[in-house]
């Protein structure tokens, strides 16, 4: 399939498929065995300017949009889930100060994001607030010149190893979801630590961490916006990011399809290469039409954010819903079609199985994401 990239898109796709093929997947298996945070990775994505692929130039980035992310993303994720969900939580983190972050702010921190200095982290997720986003229970009080912060939060990708974390917690409680507010806070705050690190099934790779603030004292201009904002700064925040978990998914499907293509094709059964046989067939030419169309469907909400549309929640619910689901049935039938073989962490797909079921649960579950297709579909209609 021909996507009409132009000359840039197609370098950077070039540029992250030899990283991909030099330095991630000779070394993913260890990565994961040892559950080590792939920062030598991360110095070869900096050095080739992908961390500032979607920062502006002004602030020191290359100005490119959600297309190019995505395409850098999916390659990642065709060599490891667990280097791109790091590299992508990056760009998570980063969106509420490129969408709504002072110029002051803007132009502190964003070209040391842009340059991979310093990683960023979302803070979003609590032990009680999940699914429910608007049910967080981090508070910050405004004292004086200050803000404290009290309040844990979970599953942090990025965590422990980032130096930015845009957090989210409440100012004021009684006003629900209207009642939440954004700030930065830096690596190093007093009264900012972190706690467990986590133990995961998948993308063993990425760090994924609880922080915890204990009357951490943040100055008054780390809030992004203003208060009240907070809700909405992580929603359109997760809609620039959506298509990008997308992405995720078609890049780790791919990965997996063409492993299990490449044994069908060698592996000898009853006389015959197993590809000759239409059961198995039929699984691999399934798997790569629905990679295709999670494709497709990736890449036009990508270019339908870089258009400049401001209202593209359900198309970004859509794209992370579809790409995900595929990216599941293609690990999981990349593994059936290799068998015995498949289930052995001698060949990658056994990984990228383990890998993909994080994509249907985080930046929001699959059935989140159909809550909400759900709810804009009501919407448009009642606007008719
Ligand atoms: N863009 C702009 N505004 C949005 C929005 C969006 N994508 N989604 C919601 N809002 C606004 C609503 O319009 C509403 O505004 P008003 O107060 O003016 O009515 C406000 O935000 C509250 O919205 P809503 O009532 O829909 O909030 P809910 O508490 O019902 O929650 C969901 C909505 C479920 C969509 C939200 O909680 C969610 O996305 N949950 C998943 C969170 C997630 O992805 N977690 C993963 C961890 S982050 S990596």
């Amino acid at each position: 399939m021909d996507y009409f990239f132009n000359e840039d898109q197609i370098m950077i796709k070039e540029l992250v498929q030899q990283i991909a093929e030099e330095k991630i997947k000779p070394v993913r298996e260890e990565l994961d065995e040892k559950e080590e945070f792939p920062w030598e990775i991360m110095k070869v994505l900096a050095q080739s300017d992908l961390f500032g692929l979607f920062v502006p130039e002004q602030y020191g980035g290359l100005g490119k949009g959600c297309l190019e992310l995505c395409i850098a993303v999916e390659e990642l994720s065709r060599a490891c889930l667990g280097v791109a969900t790091t590299y992508a939580a990056n760009a998570l983190g980063t969106y509420p100060i490129l969408l709504y972050g002072s110029e002051e702010q803007k132009n502190k921190y964003l070209p040391d994001i842009a340059a991979g200095k310093r990683l960023v982290a979302f803070g979003l997720t609590e032990p009680n607030a999940g699914s429910d986003a608007a049910g967080i229970q981090t508070t910050a009080k405004l004292n004086g010149n200050e803000y404290i912060l009290n309040g844990t939060k979970q599953w942090i990708t990025n965590g422990g190893e980032a130096e930015i974390y845009a957090i989210i917690a409440m100012t004021d409680k009684s006003k629900g979801a209207r009642g939440a507010t954004a700030f930065i806070v830096e690596k190093g705050t007093p009264g900012f630590q972190f706690g467990k690190k986590e133990k995961k099934m998948g993308i063993r790779c990425s760090s994924t961490r609880e922080l915890i603030f204990d009357s951490c004292r943040i100055p008054r201009g780390n809030i992004i916006g203003k208060e009240g904002l907070g809700f909405i700064i992580a929603m359109k925040t997760l809609d620039n990011a959506r298509a990008g978990v997308g992405a995720q998914g078609v890049g780790i499907a791919q990965g997996a399809f063409e492993e299990a293509f490449s044994f069908a094709r060698k592996r000898v059964q009853f006389g015959h290469p197993i590809v000759s046989f239409q059961a198995v067939q039929h699984m691999l030419a399934d798997m790569a039409t629905e990679i295709e169309a999670a494709r497709a469907l990736v890449y036009s909400v990508a270019r339908f954010a870089d258009m400049g549309v401001k209202d593209f929640t359900k198309e970004s619910a859509m794209a992370k819903v579809f790409a995900t689901d595929m990216a599941m049935r293609v690990t999981t039938n990349a593994v059936q079609v290799m068998g015995g073989s498949g289930y052995m962490r001698e060949y990658p797909v056994e990984k990228m199985m383990r890998d993909a079921k994080i994509l249907q649960i985080y930046e929001g579950t699959n059935q989140i994401q159909r809550n909400v297709i759900g709810q804009a579909l009501i919407r448009e209609a009642a606007k008719k």
